[in-house]
């Protein structure tokens, strides 16, 4: 009894604590091959700042010590729940996303682990030692204050020579891309830095890596102005994943509308894949529009907002079309209302324009949006390209079950996979519904009908949805299947049925419509390919994993948790077999080289020598009567 006593009072129960604390930590971060060398190193530091507080004489030391440690948990709390999520740890460059959390609330509560509560439930306990024991224990162990900035001397130079690793050491990169303070100080080393920075590639390497992916298409195109003169629709459907297209669930089809959509007229690309960045939704469209990678700090809505671009809605203007966005949700969300005019939309109909009575989850219904953007069109004499993004199938899938459309299992009922598969259902009845009034208002047959996911519904890292998603598919559900969307072309009087399952992704659309429309792009800043007419198909990676993680051919490619290409995995994405990793390094550089070509031709604007599209907008701006969008609305 008395020595378990003694135990409690030594400092071996502090080291345990902290221990629990950070083996927790390393845990929910993926750490595993160097993480009995992370928890030794981070708690060094831990106890540093603890004997640092206890042999300082000054005011409200306790206090202070609460709030630093209390501080650190807090990051460390936010690590795992981002992670948790988005396979990353988080980053400064990223804190603006904190107001964005503030507007889907269910979502963020919905991620939320229990295990990430262990790190903060070490914190009183540590604060009572502090308080109880750590002046005994100075005394016992003579640590003074001499001892304590010697040690804090040698440590801090050794945190920022790992965190800044000004020689890029790999052996170095395995810590400091993963070890709590190494990789925070990083983090913000890397942020301050950024403009000061050379840039990894030239732009001479720019134009051999887009003269490279255009080099990957055939000479003679297939189906070349198949669609041409036709008015386009193309819906970004929120959240819709690959494996519930034509899949059944206890007999009962998921997505019957999209199902027939495919099964006459239609293109199926059934290999392609979502390429976002952080700005998930708008970096899915980013992308889609304009055939660039977005990149990992923020959304390109907000980061490029005002360069010039040449996408889809400037493409189509300049080809006699009108080019109008709809949404049900705030103009303001993902800073689209001041992105759009750029991307060379003449209108944006955001939630505040539109009737909003009718509301599921964070705005309105896929079935009014659908109806009212169908008034829109109906109302339009000149051809038009419209873009519709849906919102219902917005995580975390709440539906009245009056609307449920699905008879789920026991087991299911609640779940995000049987909530999910609800929503998906919902969309997808209105979309028919959509398409039966295109019909009704006689403005189907004379347009090009194009939908695709915008990123993933269920999150493969999360457990509930892992074990579900895999036990529905009859295959491991891994990141392939997780960043597999749909995208269909539907060109009514076609008579054309066909599955394409040449590897593609959002960065491929602008190059294959175009194509079917007979439009020529003049820019040369093009990153994906005709995946009509293209002899291979590689995608890039941006969030979720990390970058120099592809997916080409049948191959998939996941950059290891320290960002290196030793210990990475590659695996077949048909058989899900585990390939060895050797043969792809050389694709691993190609992928990362897309990445940064992409980024520089952002970063430095390119198109704006080659365009003038901005001049208009630049004008709007500048008068304050003026407004980039009419302020005319639907009500
Ligand atoms: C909001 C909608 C959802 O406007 O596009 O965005 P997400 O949270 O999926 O990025
Ligand atoms: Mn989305």
């Amino acid at each position: 009894m008395q020595r378990a006593k003694k135990i409690i009072q030594s400092p071996v129960m502090l080291l345990v604590l902290m221990a629990i604390k950070l083996i927790t930590y390393y845990s929910l971060i993926d750490v595993s091959l160097t993480r009995n060398f992370l928890v030794l190193s981070s708690i060094c530091i831990l106890l540093l700042i603890f004997f640092d507080f206890a042999t300082c004489k000054i005011k409200y030391r306790s206090l202070l010590f609460l709030l630093i440690y209390g501080g650190f948990t807090i990051l460390m709390f936010s690590d795992t729940m981002y992670f948790n999520y988005y396979n990353q740890t988080v980053s400064v460059k990223q804190l603006w996303q904190a107001s964005n959390v503030a507007k889907v609330p269910k979502s963020f509560f919905a991620t939320l682990i229990p295990a990430s509560f262990i790190l903060v439930f070490e914190v009183p306990f540590v604060f009572y030692y502090f308080r109880k024991y750590s002046q005994a224990w100075i005394e016992e162990y003579n640590i003074t204050r001499k001892k304590v900035r010697r040690y804090r001397y040698v440590l801090v130079t050794l945190l920022l020579v790992v965190a800044v690793n000004p020689l890029g050491n790999r052996k170095l990169i395995k810590i400091n891309s993963v070890e709590f303070f190494a990789n925070h100080v990083n983090d913000v080393v890397s942020a301050v830095m950024k403009n000061t920075r050379a840039s990894s590639v030239s732009e001479v390497e720019v134009m051999q890596e887009v003269n490279g992916v255009a080099g990957a298409e055939k000479e003679s195109r297939n189906y070349q102005g198949l669609a041409k003169g036709k008015n386009l629709i193309l819906i970004q459907v929120e959240s819709l994943q690959n494996f519930v297209i034509g899949a059944k669930y206890n007999g009962q089809e998921i997505t019957p509308n999209l199902n027939k959509l495919l099964g006459k007229d239609s293109f199926y690309f059934d290999h392609y894949y979502s390429n976002i960045g952080k700005g998930n939704t708008v970096d899915a469209e980013f992308s889609t529009l304009n055939s660039l990678y977005p990149v990992i700090d923020r959304e390109c809505y907000s980061l490029y907002e005002q360069n010039t671009f040449n996408g889809l809605p400037w493409l189509m203007r300049e080809n006699g079309y009108y080019s109008f966005a709809v949404h049900g949700y705030v103009g303001s969300f993902w800073n689209r209302e001041n992105a759009y005019p750029y991307q060379g939309f003449e209108e944006f109909y955001s939630q505040e324009d539109l009737d909003d009575t009718e509301q599921i989850g964070l705005g309105i219904s896929d079935k009014s949006m659908l109806k009212q953007a169908a008034n829109i069109i109906v109302e339009q004499d000149k051809p038009y390209f419209a873009f519709l993004n849906t919102l219902t199938n917005h995580h975390p899938y709440e539906l009245e079950e009056s609307e449920y459309l699905l008879t789920l299992a026991e087991e299911d009922k609640g779940t995000m996979f049987g909530k999910y598969l609800e929503t998906v259902a919902y969309t997808d009845a209105a979309i028919g519904a959509f398409i039966e009034d295109l019909k009704e208002k006689g403005v189907y047959e004379n347009t090009v009908i194009a939908l695709y996911g915008d990123h993933h519904g269920l999150n493969a890292t999360m457990s509930e949805n892992k074990q579900r998603v895999t036990e529905f598919l009859g295959k491991d559900y891994d990141y392939d299947e997780m960043f597999k969307v749909p995208l269909i072309i539907h060109v009514p009087g076609t008579g054309l049925k066909e599955t394409v399952s040449m590897t593609g992704g959002q960065i491929d659309f602008l190059p294959t419509i175009c194509n079917l429309f007979d439009i020529k792009i003049p820019q040369p800043y093009i990153l994906g390919r005709d995946l009509l007419n293209s002899k291979e198909g590689i995608v890039a990676f941006t969030a979720y994993l990390f970058q120099g993680s592809f997916v080409k051919n049948n191959v998939m490619f996941e950059i290891s948790r320290e960002k290196l290409f030793e210990g990475s995995r590659a695996w077949n994405i048909d058989t899900g077999e585990e390939l060895d990793i050797e043969p792809y390094e050389e694709d691993y550089k190609q992928t990362v080289k897309l990445k940064e070509s992409s980024q520089y031709i952002l970063e430095h604007d390119l198109m704006a020598s080659m365009f003038d599209h901005n001049k208009t907008i630049q004008r709007q701006d500048d008068d304050p009567t003026a407004t980039n969008y009419p302020e005319d609305t639907l009500n």
